[in-house]
């Protein structure tokens, strides 16, 4: 028998569960996605399942299970199943889906803290981190900055200043998996039936670090697959895995660029840490881009607000307009698209 949990299962889920008409069968979260089969831990163990057809219908991509979602499900023969169901989403993380202009694309779901894994040498990038941080704060998920490879050489002073405005806002933790002090502060900020997600470019150590706080090597990493003489090791999917007595933690493919997909940009100046100016304009609605009285820039012209902080600000401002008003356009188009072949059937029927 498992215990969910430690999973993360609570009276919170147990009431949501009640609600759907399939409350009586079996639940479980899952633990990774491989195209159509889902991965399922419930009490009773792993089960290989795949969605009903009224599941996948009239949905788009995001809204499909991903990893971390609770579902519910049929099981069948051994150790298979069929979700009938999914819980209603909680702090899921999603990225604009990449070749795309407005598909959202879920990582991962009920995501307590999300770790940004950066390495300390080229990887390590300042506006990169702070993307994510805001993406992550967008959907009410504690964000982590996670700089590792901290044995190899590098200018903490220098680092440390880059990252002042970011360290106000969000933990920061400096990690070597040659360094067992510094895992060991990293495991210990997990509580238990806590979800942590590790996101970041690929090499960085994401699922290094998911070892080493498992102290066990459950995920392959690039190393591994070296010593076999198979390459180098990549991860392809995200993947779910229980910490010995604590939390439950899910390690990512790297990405190679993390868009936005959120439409509201409210937060974006608390995020990057402005918005102690932003409330000094004297309009209301200034959009800090030369309106007069605006703090924001006088802040930037004095010196008391990095340039670079504010131009990422706009970056990441318009980058987030851009993704809403072509999602809102997207969805008005599918709207117009399913009316039309509604009347297309209702003309076949009177036909
Ligand atoms: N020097 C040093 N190397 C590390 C550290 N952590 C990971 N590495 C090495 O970095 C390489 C990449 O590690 P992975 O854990 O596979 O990286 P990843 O982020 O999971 O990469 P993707 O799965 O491609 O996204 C491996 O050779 C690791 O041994 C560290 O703290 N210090
Ligand atoms: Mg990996
Ligand atoms: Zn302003």
């Amino acid at each position: 028998m498992i215990n969910l949990n430690m999973y993360g299962w609570n009276d919170k889920l147990n009431q949501l569960k009640q609600e759907s008409t399939y409350s009586a069968l079996a639940h479980g979260r899952v633990s990774v996605v491989h195209r159509t089969c889902y991965e399922v831990v419930s009490e009773t163990g792993l089960f290989q399942c795949e969605l009903t057809g009224s599941m996948m219908y009239g949905k788009s991509e995001f809204e499909l299970p991903c990893t971390g979602d609770w579902v519910i499900f049929q099981p069948f023969d051994d150790h298979k199943g069929i979700i009938v169901d999914m819980l209603p989403r909680e702090r899921t993380l999603y990225r604009k889906k990449s070749g795309t202009v407005a598909d959202k694309q879920a990582i991962a779901s009920y995501v307590d803290k999300a770790f940004i894994v950066q390495s300390l040498d080229d990887n390590f990038n300042v506006r990169r981190a702070e993307r994510f941080m805001v993406q992550i704060l967008e959907e009410n998920i504690h964000a982590v900055l996670v700089l590792n490879k901290a044995d190899m050489g590098f200018d903490r002073q220098r680092v440390e200043e880059q990252i002042e405005h970011v360290a106000r806002q969000i933990p920061v933790f400096f990690t070597s998996i040659y360094q067992p002090e510094t895992i060991l502060r990293l495991r210990e900020s997990i509580a238990e039936g806590e979800t942590v997600v590790f996101v970041g470019s690929s090499g960085v150590g994401k699922s290094s670090l998911v070892n080493a706080v498992c102290e066990k090597a459950v995920l392959l990493t690039s190393d591994i697959s070296v010593s076999t003489g198979k390459g180098r090791h990549t991860s392809t999917r995200r993947e779910m895995v229980l910490m010995d007595g604590s939390g439950v933690l899910i390690d990512t493919p790297g990405v190679r660029e993390f868009g936005l997909a959120i439409d509201n940009t409210d937060s974006l100046a608390e995020v990057l840490d402005i918005s102690d100016y932003a409330r000094s304009c004297r309009f209301k609605d200034c959009e800090h881009t030369g309106e007069p009285g605006c703090a924001v820039l006088e802040a930037v012209n004095s010196g008391a607000l990095d340039r670079k902080v504010y131009d990422s600000y706009l970056k990441l401002r318009r980058e987030a307009w851009h993704f809403s008003t072509s999602e809102h356009e997207k969805r008005k188009r599918d709207k117009s698209f399913s009316k039309l072949i509604e009347e297309v059937k209702k003309r076949k029927a009177n036909f």
